[in-house]
């Protein structure tokens, strides 16, 4: 086998070249021939100096993370880092695309770094449930200052070539061939000596050290952020390490705090997460050379808060947008919200006033519906009512022009149903955006029984372009996501009848790692949604509070009670609607443990979950896994439901959901798709 890297002498500079596609990962090969090209550098007496540099998209993009989990193969990264450094020759990082984490860090390992101005630089690790392990944690902070070594540790981004150039990560910027230029570099610090080791530099941990509060203070301001996570404290213990002891024995203590991590299961539920999402943008029964249809504008109907979050996407992306909406008052205050929204982000420096500008430039509202001829693609964001979106696919198949996809945004109805008001049923899709559509980063793209291949491919195509996560998800009440919200919510609701308090069960939630419980979010999302709005017509406990105008936060009163800054805390009327209801229904209160909320309220999830995919309503578990991550908060370090499900046992679930059948009642069935895989020791996502 060839190796992956390859040398090549320019005068007395040993270009060293990684051809590894994609994204060049340090993979064992790359390892060994980065060490060979060092040792052929120390052996020749010509060569006076390394470039290192990559072929493709892109510089290292760190270890090759499908290498995790086997027998690891020599040379270990740490050691190829060190000999980097340790060579007697200057060694020079020619850096385009992106340098991240093992990447980086032997980026950190050579003398000197030079990149083009586009190049980015990260330590993403802290995203997989790591660490920067190949000395990372350690050489960062000397060369980038501890304070924004500990910014890039914990929160896994990325910053620019300016920036990096501006804190000594990168000694030049350069324009023009970066082969070139970096030779001419390495020309000009051939014989500068001794060479400049980062893991040898104090001067920024010296600057560090004069504020012994410093990492306290960081723990504190990022708390919330790191709440739950594992990874994000022990980089920070590990950047202590680098202030605290020399290099030689702040690395043993990284190496120990990374194996630490490797050997956990938040670090496997966020690695297996990163493959899955890769892996939902992959339609299994359709032909990679399927062609995607050309999107130059879009169309949006229904100027509501969908509808103009919808419509921002676009707009952020540069694609024009044509909206539409009935009355020039709800255009009006539409575009009027989608302006603020834009300025507001420009007012916390994320966006400049030009790109508001810009963005709201290419924006045309309208009240009039045939504007929308010319779209290539038009979504509709109107009421959840199947008359009015068959209606509106009615009016929309006689002016589309031929082509176009026509898209409902519907979280619930039948997209074949609505398609069969066209014409041309192999043009509709779902495209299922979630609120605020402008900042969730899940899209469920709705199959219909009859949407064409290059449809999807389309809808797949642009949900990369507005940088969203997109899981395609088969026609079923409530696609994916909400179909699993729904046994959740009826067996929330009927354990407060049984002695529970919404308290209680949002407190089960919130420790599970979710960003908020059951009965949180019915307040936020509002308690009057989908209610009959008749206030003598009361059924279930909902409805009493939607009767007495609690809907919620926007009405101080839901579920909880709120104080003027939007604080909750438990409601004595909310009790007495309970207790009433316990009385009505005959039902005997008892003490609920916090064990069976989470059997009745995610085992059952899990347990919908598995119907989706037995039904084909998914194309994998994985993907049901992103929907909940994007779409609903749950915490990704336990990976999503189904590889939550798997990590518990499945067999711990079954038993769980046979504990809980009697009271579940008529409510509940079991998946035998989830009986079945748990008899025969499988698992949904390993
Ligand atoms: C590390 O470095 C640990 C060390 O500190 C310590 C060691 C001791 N490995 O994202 P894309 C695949 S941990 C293997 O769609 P883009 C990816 O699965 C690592 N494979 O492209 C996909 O495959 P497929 C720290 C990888 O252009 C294909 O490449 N580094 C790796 O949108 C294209 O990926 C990171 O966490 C990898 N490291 O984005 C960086 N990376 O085509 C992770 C990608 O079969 N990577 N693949 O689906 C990224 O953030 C993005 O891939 C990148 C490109 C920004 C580079």
């Amino acid at each position: 086998m060839t190796s992956p890297i390859s040398t090549h002498k320019h005068g007395s500079t040993l270009i060293v070249t990684s051809n590894n596609p994609p994204v060049n990962a340090l993979g064992a090969a790359v390892r060994q021939g980065l060490v060979a090209a060092i040792e052929q550098a120390t052996g020749d007496d010509a060569i006076h100096s390394v470039v290192i540099t990559c072929a493709g998209q892109t510089f290292f993009a760190g270890a090759d993370i499908t290498e995790f989990g086997k027998p690891p193969v020599m040379p270990w990264l740490p050691e190829v880092v060190d000999i980097i450094e340790n060579c007697p020759k200057p060694v020079i990082a020619a850096i385009h695309g992106t340098a991240l984490g093992g990447g980086l860090e032997v980026a950190l390992g050579c003398h000197y770094r030079v990149a083009v101005p586009s190049a980015k630089f990260g330590v993403p690790e802290v995203k997989l449930g790591l660490l920067p392990g190949a000395g990372g944690t350690q050489r960062l902070p000397r060369v980038a200052g501890v304070p924004k070594a500990l910014e890039m540790v914990t929160g896994g981004g990325m910053i620019g070539a300016a920036e990096a150039a501006s804190i000594g990560l990168v000694d030049r910027l350069i324009e023009g061939d970066l082969v070139q230029h970096a030779v001419a570099f390495a020309n000009e610090v051939k014989d500068i000596r001794p060479l400049p080791k980062s893991s040898e530099r104090d001067d920024k941990l010296a600057e560090a050290r004069a504020n012994p509060a410093i990492f306290a203070d960081f723990r504190k301001a990022n708390a919330r952020k790191m709440k739950g996570f594992e990874a994000p404290e022990l980089n920070i213990q590990a950047v202590e390490a680098a202030l605290a002891k020399p290099y030689a024995e702040g690395v043993l203590d990284e190496r120990r705090l990374f194996m630490q991590l490797m050997s956990g299961s938040q670090a496997r539920a966020q690695q297996y997460f990163f493959f899955a999402e890769r892996k939902a943008s992959k339609i299994d029964d359709i032909p990679a050379y399927t062609k995607p249809r050309d999107i130059r504008r879009v169309g949006v109907i229904g100027a509501g808060t969908m509808g103009g979050g919808i419509s921002m996407n676009f707009l952020s992306a540069g694609i024009p947008v044509t909206i539409v909406e009935m009355a020039q008052d709800a255009l009006d205050r539409g575009t009027g919200t989608m302006r603020k929204n834009y300025e507001a982000t420009a007012a916390k420096g994320r966006m400049t006033a030009d790109q508001v500008e810009q963005a709201m430039g290419a924006l045309t509202p309208t009240l009039d519906f045939s504007a929308l001829a010319d779209c290539d693609l038009i979504i509709e964001a109107v009421f959840e009512t199947m008359e009015i979106k068959k209606d509106i696919f009615g009016k929309l198949d006689k002016i589309a022009k031929p082509g176009a996809i026509l898209a409902s945004n519907t979280s619930y109805l039948n997209v074949d149903e609505i398609a069969a008001a066209t014409s041309r049923p192999q043009d509709v899709v779902g495209l299922h955006f979630f609120s605020p559509a402008n900042v969730m980063k899940l899209l469920e793209v709705v199959r219909g029984a009859r949407t064409e291949s290059d449809v999807l491919v389309t809808a797949m195509a642009l949900a990369k372009r507005i940088k969203k996560v997109a899981v395609v998800a088969g026609v079923c009440h409530g696609f994916i996501g909400n179909r699993m919200l729904m046994p959740r919510q009826v067996e929330a609701t009927k354990l407060l009848l049984e002695g529970a308090t919404p308290d209680q069960i949002d407190r089960v939630h919130v420790e599970f790692g979710m960003p908020m419980g059951p009965f949180q979010m019915a307040d936020l999302a509002g308690v009057d949604i989908g209610w009959h709005r008749d206030p003598t017509r009361i059924e279930n406990i909902r409805d009493a509070l939607a009767a007495e105008g609690r809907w919620g936060q926007k009405k101080s009163a839901g579920f909880y009670d709120y104080d003027e800054k939007r604080r909750p805390s438990p409601s004595p009327r909310v009790q007495e609607i309970i207790d009433d209801f316990r009385t009505r229904e005959g039902v005997q209160k008892r003490d609920i443990t916090d064990q069976e909320i989470i059997e009745r309220t995610l085992y059952t999830m899990v347990n919908e979950g598995a119907k989706i995919l037995e039904e084909g309503m998914a194309q994998r578990a994985s993907d049901i896994d992103v929907v909940w991550v994007y779409g609903y908060g749950w915490p990704v370090y336990r990976g999503g439901p189904m590889h939550w499900a798997d990590g518990e046992g499945l067999d711990k679930i079954v038993a769980g959901l046979k504990n809980q059948e009697q009271r579940m009642g008529s409510d509940f069935s079991f998946s035998q798709l989830l009986l079945d895989t748990a008899a025969s020791g499988g698992k949904f996502t390993r």
